[in-house]
């Protein structure tokens, strides 16, 4: 484990980076950032991993990784009113951005994935809070083959290096992340959530489409009509109602 104190400077960012802490492996970036939450970390700690032993996916899901060769990182953030639901659609553009101005095209899956020809290349996931700090985790698949991950994901898992024909710099890629993501919630903090979520809709891949979601104990079958300000999915279910989702799954039908 090595920490550097005020990545800032390097990354040019305001408040993402302000310690970064890197390890060879751990057992998931977003517990020991919440570890470090818990021994006074500041706000804007970024902990970086080279694998995982247990990274954690939403609902008690795990997270695989190819060591050295994906994203694995979590940045320990203060909430924001809206909950943590605009921090996660924070770090999906973060990584959607990053992931575009590479020249793969990405789209968004609400409410955390990254994906490229429908295949998931990135997952994000915030936890927390722990001393009044989420950990808002990241998890991208940069150089690989769909076949470096457990047999299960191969058909719905991809590869940045795959679906470019090319290697990616793995270091001026988080470097892209980070600045993505402090860009981001500069802007949350700043009250302009609206902006954030109108830009995401520009790599939304559910908006217009036949969708079957859970709404609690319901599911329920629509269109999804995109993203709400507070990071929330606007459906239309088939009765005609529109109803917002704050968690869970949807599928396309
Ligand atoms: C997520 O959950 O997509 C959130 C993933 C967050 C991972 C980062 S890595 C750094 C930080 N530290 C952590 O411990 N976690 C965060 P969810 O939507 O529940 O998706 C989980 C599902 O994605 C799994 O059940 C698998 O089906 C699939 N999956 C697992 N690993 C994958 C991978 N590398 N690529 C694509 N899909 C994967």
């Amino acid at each position: 484990m090595y920490a550097d104190d005020d990545a800032r400077d390097r990354l040019g960012t305001t408040l993402i980076g302000a310690r970064m802490v890197h390890h060879e492996q751990v057992d998931s970036t977003n517990l020991e950032a919440l570890r470090l939450a818990g021994q006074q970390a500041p706000v804007g700690t970024v902990v970086t991993a080279r694998t995982q032993t247990a990274g954690r996916g939403r609902l008690g899901r795990g997270w695989f990784d190819a060591p050295g060769r994906c994203l694995l990182l979590s940045a320990l953030l203060e909430p924001l009113a809206g909950g943590a639901g605009l921090l996660t659609a924070a770090g999906a553009l973060a990584v959607a951005s990053a992931v575009r101005s590479l020249g793969a095209q990405a789209a968004i899956k609400w409410p955390n994935d990254v994906l490229i020809g429908g295949r998931k290349v990135a997952g994000v996931l915030a936890e927390g809070p722990r001393e009044g700090l989420f950990a808002l985790g990241i998890g991208v698949n940069v150089n690989g083959r769909p076949a470096d991950l457990p047999g299960e994901l191969r058909d719905s898992a991809t590869f940045l290096s795959h679906e470019l024909g090319r290697e990616v710099d793995l270091r001026a890629l988080q470097a892209e992340v980070l600045r993505g993501l402090d860009d981001a919630v500069a802007r949350l903090l700043a009250g302009e959530g609206a902006s954030l979520v109108e830009e995401i809709a520009g790599y939304d891949c559910l908006a217009g489409r036949r969708v079957r979601a859970r709404a609690g104990e319901r599911e329920l079958t629509g269109e999804a009509l995109g993203w709400a300000d507070d990071g929330r999915l606007v459906v239309r279910d088939d009765g005609g109602r529109r109803v917002r989702l704050d968690a869970g799954e949807v599928t396309l039908i």
